[in-house]
């Protein structure tokens, strides 16, 4: 099979961190670049923990900073989840990478407009950089293979009942990537939460032996606490983890064909992705919205990418 080639747009943030691990470890993907995006922390956290990353996993693409605030909304960051950092946890050496001077954003369209259709967006953080690249060159928007973020849910939200926290963190620009036309996968936390990472996982990839395996580790015992503290887990999941894992192997996911629209009221649902599961508005679905995951072939294929460290 040809590889999948991708942009990670991301946010790191401990499971943007692993996405960015099996991104770069597996033959199925090619990695055309990293942008990053204000989230979990605030851009210069989240590009520095990117940075720290593919310094200690030696991953050589690029990094592209993008956007530093949402389209409308307030910022909002996930401190109680990440930590300080955004990445709270592990210590890294002295970090000597830098970032590139080209903006993610411009990097996206640049990418896409070289292209022969082929490449698919791979967003893990809030959709900031997505938006503002289809509203600046509005001609990539045919020119994106397909769209694999992490994001939403059909049930209930982890940063509000409605909302999940990337929809949550810039719903004007969800709405807009909602709304583009381009095939979209959805991983919200329906499907998301099934990713939980008990200790034994943990264990399991600390046996690995290797630096990849610690990260993990070292990621995964600090989500642990946190995941427990915040919404009584007894673990944390991965959740932007499963985008690489469906660009891998989609045979581990179940799917459902959705309308999917996001709720920009400033009431208690913005943020929201309203998923249209029993078709009653009876519209063409924008969305395949992950329902069920191999939980056990997820976390073997998780191992995979970090014996290749
Ligand atoms: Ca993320």
């Amino acid at each position: 099979m040809t590889a999948r080639k991708i942009i990670l747009d991301c946010d790191p943030g401990h499971d943007d961190a692993i996405a960015m691990l099996m991104a770069n470890a597996h033959p199925n993907i090619d990695l055309l670049g990293i942008t990053i995006v204000a989230g979990n922390q605030t851009l210069a956290k989240t590009t520095t923990n990117a940075l720290n990353v593919a310094q200690l996993l030696d991953i050589n693409t690029k990094i592209y900073p993008g956007m530093p605030q949402p389209l409308v909304r307030e910022q909002v960051v996930a401190g109680n989840v990440h930590g300080k950092t955004g990445l709270d946890g592990p210590t890294f050496p002295a970090l000597h990478r830098t970032a590139e001077k080209k903006n993610g954003v411009q990097f996206i369209i640049d990418t896409l407009m070289a292209s022969d259709g082929d490449v698919t967006l791979v967003p893990t953080g809030p959709l900031t950089n997505i938006a503002t690249a289809m509203r600046t060159e509005p001609l990539i928007i045919p020119k994106i293979q397909e769209i694999v973020l992490m994001g939403g849910a059909y049930g209930t939200g982890n940063f509000t009942p409605s909302a999940e926290f990337n929809i949550f963190a810039d719903p004007e620009a969800a709405h807009v990537v909602f709304k583009s036309g381009v095939p979209i996968v959805m991983m919200g936390l329906d499907l998301t939460n099934q990713t939980i990472c008990t200790p034994d996982i943990i264990e399991r990839m600390e046996a690995i032996g290797n630096k990849a395996g610690k990260l993990f580790g070292d990621l995964m015992r600090f989500t642990l606490k946190t995941q427990f503290e915040e919404f009584g887990l007894k673990a944390g999941p991965i959740h932007d983890a499963t985008t690489i894992g469906y660009l891998i192997d989609p045979s581990l996911f179940e799917t459902q064909d959705m309308f999917v629209e996001v709720d920009i009221n400033r009431g208690p649902c913005y943020g929201r992705t309203v998923c249209d599961e029993n078709s009653v508005l009876k519209q063409q679905p924008n969305a395949k919205v992950g329902k069920g995951i191999n939980h056990d072939g997820f976390f073997d294929l998780v191992a995979d990418c970090i014996k290749t460290y």
